[in-house]
Formats: C-alpha cells, structure tokens, sequence
C-alpha cells in the first residue's frame, strides 16, 4: 500500500513532490500550506520588479515545459501563474490544506503526528498520522530584521521586501533602503523615480554582473510552443552555459578573472562618477556572497534623487535613521535585509526516534544525507534542504532531483516500514561536503546567508550539479536501514 505523505509548504518544491505522487498514481497525500495561496516565495515577494535571474526555460519543472513566457527572465506575477497553471494541470490544489500552518511533527516509533496550528483562536491544534513528512519550507521563507534599537518607535511606515506593503504609496516620499543584496538591486530602480529621496544604507557592495533580459514576441512564443525540442534545446543550452561558465568560479578555477572582470566593466560602464565606484567595488573575491544579476540596479544608483550611504545605522528614531555620523529623516524605511536561512525548517519543532529534536542535533549546523535525509529522523525527507542551494544553476534542478530520490524510496517504505539514513552514509557525505566546501569561494573573507554565525556554509551544494544528479539517482537502499 502507498504510504500516507504528509507535504509541507507548496511552493516549487513542494508542488513537485505533489505532482510526481500523483503522476505515479499516488493520492495518499496532503500538501499543508501556511498561507491562503500556493507559490511559496513567489507569493511572498511581490516588490516591484520582483523577478528571477535564472531564465524561466530553466528555472521551471523540466517534466513542465511552457511556450508562454514573455521574456528570458519574467517577473513575479508570471512565475506565480506558473505554478498555479502547474497545480492545475496536475490536480493538486484539490490535495492543498491552506491556511494550515504545521506546528509540529513527531515520529511516535511507528508514524508521525503532524499538528497545524488552530484553526481559528481558541480552538485545538489539530493532528494527524502519516507514514512520511516532505518538508518543503523553502531557505528565504522568514524575513530576517535588524535589531537596530528605537525600531518600533518610528513613526513613518516601515516593511521587509518580503512582505511588501502595497497599501502604501511611495510616491513623492523620502523613503530609506536597507540592504543591497538580490531584492534590493530589484526593486530600487521601480521605486527611484517614483520617490522624493531614496537612501540607500549599504553594508558591503555586491558584485552585480549584466541581465542579458530580452522579450519573447508571439512568434518565438509559438515556436517555442510547437518546434520540436526547441524549449528541451533552449532549456539544455542554459543549464549547460552556467555549469561550465559559473560554476568554475564558484570553485575558484578559470573562469574567476573573467567573472571578475565582467563585474568591473559593468560597473565602469554604468557608473561614471569615481568615488560612488569605489564606493560600490567590493573588496572580497566575485561569488562569495550571491553575485547580483541586474542591468538595471547600478543606473538606478546614479540618479540625483538617490544617495548610497555606507554610514552604519546605529539606532531608528521615531523620524528616521541614526548612523555613527548624521541623522536621515526618512518617511518610509524598507527592511531588504534578507532572511533567517540557516534554521532550515524552523519553527517547526521537529522530534524523531527517542524524542531526538531536529534544532538540537543541528546546534553546530543544518547537515543532511543529499540535503534529503537526517539520521534519527526515520522517513522524514527534505526538499531544498541543507547544502542544497545553488549560486550558479536553477534549484528547480536540485528539488527535482530531491524528489526522484525520494518517490525511489517509496518502494521500500511501502515494503519495509519506516527507514532512515545510515549513520556512516551520513559521516560519509558530510566528508565528501567538507573536502569539496574547501575548494569553494564562499569560506573567503565575506558574511553571506550561506553560512551560521560560526562560518559553517549550511546552505549551499558545493559540487557540479550533475554530480548531485549522479548521486541523488544512486538507488537508495544501501544508504537507508529500516528501524
Ligand atoms: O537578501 P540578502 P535578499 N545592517 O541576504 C543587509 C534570492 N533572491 O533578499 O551584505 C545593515 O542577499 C546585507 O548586508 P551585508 C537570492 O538567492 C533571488 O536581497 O550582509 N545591513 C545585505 O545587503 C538572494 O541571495 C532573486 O553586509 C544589513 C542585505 O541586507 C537571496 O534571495 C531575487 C543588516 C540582505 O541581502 C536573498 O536576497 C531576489 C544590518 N543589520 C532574491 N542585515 C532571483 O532573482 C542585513 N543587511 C532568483
């Protein structure tokens, strides 16, 4: 009999994980999602301009080919109609318990209990069984805030990118940004020239390399549509360019100066003026932290309404931002200052075999088998999880090759019962982690989410990602032990 799956979160992954039950003719399973609608980060991040910098031909299910992208890199409303045309054509939004936030999984020596979140205030926590958890919450999913003090003092409005308020017109306002990573590099040049004075307070300058965005007319629309193998040939093209082009860069091989440089000229092109250059030139190698892809952020920059400060903020008063040298009085501030990456599934509370908690085994930082599978943990799998992130190819690739591996181990739960990974599968893959984190640029001289408080890089996968499909392609039963 198939196994009772429990899915968290439906977003791409676990959207995916959904799809493929289904496709094998699966329906034992329920998606829980938190929030009143599907898409995961591309439901939470709606700033203006939001967008991915993969091109969509790739960043998208491979098994899920679509004609109708407008552009190379669409925005946030086309990549949510994405899915949402995903969830549709396979049926599974039927299968999606919204506004069911799971508190809890406990593994009870035989099956999990899954408890949501009352449903409504006063009510119980409901719970349920199921004979296996997919967590699928996603890296980027809880916005992280300073804690500057005199925050909730302020009297003018302030959010997180990721939480974007609508209801508030920026136009004509003097409005602060904090944080220049990704998200920021996306939305300042919509809101510049919309606003009176935009304020930027950078901590570290990015490296930002050109978006080579183009639109897609109705003819290449259709030819995508009905060529044969054009989309598989377009997608493929893609995949390969970034693996062999990005990825050595990342590894510290060939193609670092070229990065380099690329980032230079970008810069020396779009920024005339020497001193916000030298401003704006990081002093840590290209790759380190997540490398900017815009064309559009630097010019933004160099508009007389907008000023970079790399003064650091001190305290927020009720009129604006304190730095160690002035005041910025400010009638909106904008929080672009990331997410809490590092925590992985948190604030679920997660208790495996002997009340083992997941928080606790990862004191000293998230590690799992393939980023799918923790000892202790007996068929709980992870999608997007440890050492799985990507700086230079589309994590739709790694979520896709999470799930096959976890739809080939449903065979054996269905005949075995709960299984887990083997302590030395796991000692082993963390040594094969650690000696190939070593070559990686991420450890040099930069703070980034990619890594804990201590430098431990938790996030990020630091081999070739056909390897990581090589390996999660491996069949699982020599890795796992029932219990
Ligand atoms: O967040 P970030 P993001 N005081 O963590 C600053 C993905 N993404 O939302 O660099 C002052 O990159 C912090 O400064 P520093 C993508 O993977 C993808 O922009 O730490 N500043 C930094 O500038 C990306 O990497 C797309 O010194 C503070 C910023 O806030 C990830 O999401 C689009 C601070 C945070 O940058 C996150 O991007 C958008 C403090 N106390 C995002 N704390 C695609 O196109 C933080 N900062 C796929």
């Amino acid at each position: 009999m198939a196994p009772k799956v429990a899915i968290v979160g439906a977003g791409f992954g676990g959207l995916c994980m959904a799809i493929q039950l289904e496709r094998a003719g699966i329906d034992s399973y329920t998606v829980f999602e938190k929030a009143g609608d599907l898409g995961g980060t591309w439901r939470d991040n709606s700033y203006p301009g939001a967008g991915c910098d993969i091109p969509s031909h790739l960043y998208s299910y491979s098994f899920e080919k679509y004609g109708s992208w407008t552009r190379r890199y669409p925005e946030q409303p086309e990549i949510l109609g994405y899915l949402a045309h995903c969830a549709d054509k396979y049926d599974v939004r039927r299968k999606i318990r919204f506004n069911s936030a799971v508190v809890s999984a406990v593994f009870d020596g035989a099956e999990w209990q899954v408890t949501t979140a009352a449903p409504t205030p006063g009510a119980e926590p409901l719970t349920e069984s199921f004979d296996m958890v997919v967590m699928s919450v996603g890296q980027l999913n809880r916005p992280h805030l300073p804690d500057f003090p005199g925050m909730s003092d302020f009297e003018g409005t302030s959010f997180h990118s990721a939480r974007w308020n609508h209801d508030h017109d920026l136009t004509g306002r003097r409005v602060a940004v904090i944080g220049n990573g990704s998200s920021a590099a996306q939305f300042i040049p919509r809101i510049a020239p919309q606003v009176e004075q935009l304020t930027v307070f950078q901590r570290t300058p990015n490296w930002v390399i050109p978006k080579p965005d183009a639109t897609f007319g109705p003819l290449t629309r259709l030819a995508f549509h009905y060529v044969p193998g054009l989309q598989r040939a377009y997608r493929e093209w893609i995949y390969r360019y970034a693996e062999a082009t990005l990825y050595p860069a990342l590894a510290q091989g060939w193609s670092v100066g070229l990065l380099k440089q690329r980032a230079l000229r970008h810069l020396r092109d779009q920024v005339p003026d020497p001193a916000l250059r030298a401003k704006l030139t990081p002093d840590y190698p290209p790759g380190c932290k997540r490398v900017v892809i815009d064309s559009t952020f630097y010019p933004a920059l160099t508009r007389p309404n907008v000023d970079v400060v790399t003064e650091k903020p001190i305290r927020i008063t009720p009129r604006g931002i304190e730095t160690t040298e002035s005041l910025h009085e400010v009638d909106t501030i904008i929080y672009a200052t990331g997410f809490k990456t590092t925590e992985f599934v948190a604030p679920i509370r997660v208790s495996g075999r002997q009340g083992r908690d997941l928080a606790e085994q990862w004191s000293g930082g998230a590690e799992a088998y393939l980023g799918i599978s923790v000892p202790n943990f007996p068929n709980l799998f992870l999608l997007y999880g440890p050492n799985t992130n990507l700086g230079h190819n589309s994590i739709i690739f790694m979520i896709e090759c999470q799930v096959n591996h976890i739809m080939a181990c449903l065979p054996y739960i269905s005949t075995l019962g709960p299984m887990e990974v083997r302590p030395e599968a796991m000692a082993a893959w963390t040594r094969q982690i650690d000696a190939a984190m070593s070559r990686m640029v991420w450890g040099n001289g930069c703070q980034s989410w990619y890594k804990t408080a201590e430098g431990r890089v938790t996030n990020n996968w630091p081999g070739p990602t056909p390897l990581y499909r090589r390996l999660t392609a491996l069949p699982p039963r020599r890795a796992y032990r029932p219990v």
